[in-house]
């Protein structure tokens, strides 16, 4: 059989390009991460070729033998990271556990509340442009104008006005702890279910660096390839009497034959999660992120809320002369890879806006710590207030490539 590089030159070229990418730039997308080699050889093995509709033991096909070890192994290892009496690993993406989740327990046109998009929520969580908004009537809770952070009272209220038939709670951009014991109360007095949608801090949830919803919520649903570093994909936990709906939903509801091969790196990657050194590098992730809030704050930035207690900052360029969108494109420009992203009562638009989201999961990885951070904000401070000055923008990406030679990624550059 031909190798990649033989049969398909073009593709090969473009993976090659895009490990020198990953490489030589700075990911700093806060939904980003390096999966480790064992991940990648896992998803990049022949149980890509085996379907497996059914869940183990109960497949639709023959010569599930093993792939039904592997699920199994899947679930025992995410069921002990978050100790939870049931789990599912076969949703594709966040996305579609959470579709699972509205599946299985609401009907077309009733309530749901969820953050709003445009304070950091997630399009699954009601927005209008998703399913989410589309099959259900969804209401938008919003952060506090003053402090940047969740408003208890105000979801209350909307909860109680509304009557939501579930409440989530979870965020794509927002940088401080979130009380599910508040929204847990919440969902309680107004006869809801409650969903935590975790995709962003599963990693820190495991290692306690985030309180877990488990245990609290009726449902918690994640991806994998966030702070978790698994491969792209999702899951769900729940208590034990919600199992046989979620499962009904995944599978026939709403996909088909399982990715093994996913599933399989899904596994690897609760593993990993599950030994000492993860805990470590979480650690380090809230350290680079709190360390960066810091230095950006001293250099004259404002963040939403003031600071960090996760994985992400929001940087607020409202008074700087710039926008979101200009910001990704100077920094990309450095070699800094950011995304544009809203900031809470924006006034811009969504393809434009007015801040940018930073995280530091990536970067952790490849083993930037404080004082590696302490040198990136200032090299973003610089490109911020001199977005239009190419040389200084190619200045600070040759001397970005320099530290970032210092730090592989997967130890050479043939991933
Ligand atoms: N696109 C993801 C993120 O960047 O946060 C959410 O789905």
């Amino acid at each position: 059989m031909k190798s990649l590089r033989e049969s398909d030159p073009e593709i090969f070229g473009l993976i090659q390009k895009e490990i020198e990418r990953e490489s030589e730039d700075l990911v700093m997308i806060a939904s980003e991460n390096y999966a480790s080699r064992a991940v990648l050889e896992a998803q990049g093995s022949v149980l890509t070729n085996k379907y497996a509709e059914g869940y183990p033991n109960a497949r639709y096909y023959g010569g599930c033998e093993y792939v039904d070890l592997v699920e199994e192994l899947a679930i025992e290892r995410l069921k002990g990271l978050f100790g939870s009496e049931y789990c599912n690993v076969q949703p594709h993406s966040g996305s579609q556990a959470n579709m699972a989740i509205y599946l299985a327990f609401l009907k077309p046109g009733d309530p749901i509340m969820g953050m709003s998009l445009s304070h950091g929520g997630h399009l699954s969580h009601g927005s209008p442009v998703n399913f989410s908004g589309r099959y259900f009537k969804a209401i938008g809770y919003t952060v506090n104008r003053e402090t940047g952070l969740l408003d208890y009272d105000q979801i209350r209220e909307l909860a109680l006005r509304y009557r939501p038939k579930i409440i989530v709670a979870g965020a794509s951009a927002y940088p401080r702890v979130i009380d599910f014991k508040a929204f847990k109360e919440i969902a309680d007095e107004c006869g809801a279910y409650f969903m935590a949608d975790i995709a962003h801090i599963a990693g820190l949830i495991i290692t306690g660096h985030h309180p877990s919803p488990v245990g609290l919520a009726d449902f918690v649903t994640s991806t994998t390839h966030k702070t978790l570093r698994g491969p792209r994909g999702g899951f769900i936990l729940a208590k034990g009497e919600y199992g046989e709906a979620i499962n009904k939903a995944i599978f026939p509801g709403l996909q088909g034959g399982p990715l093994m091969h996913v599933i399989a790196a899904k596994a690897v990657a609760f593993k990993e999660a599950g030994m000492p050194e993860f805990r470590a590098y979480q650690e380090q992730v809230v350290k680079n992120s709190q360390t960066l809030a810091r230095e950006l704050m001293d250099l004259g930035f404002k963040l939403v809320s003031g600071g960090t207690d996760n994985h992400l900052i929001l940087v607020d360029l409202s008074d700087k002369g710039i926008t979101g969108k200009e910001a990704e494109y100077a920094l990309g420009k450095a070699g800094i890879v950011v995304n544009k992203n809203a900031i809470p009562f924006d006034k811009r638009g969504p393809q434009i806006t007015s801040g940018i989201r930073i995280g530091t999961p990536a970067a952790t990885t490849r083993g930037l710590k404080e004082s590696e951070m302490k040198t990136v904000a200032h090299w973003i401070a610089q490109v911020l207030e001199h977005p239009w000055e190419e040389e200084l923008l190619l200045r600070v990406r040759g001397e970005l490539r320099e530290l970032l030679s210092g730090f592989p990624i997967y130890g050479d550059k043939k991933a």
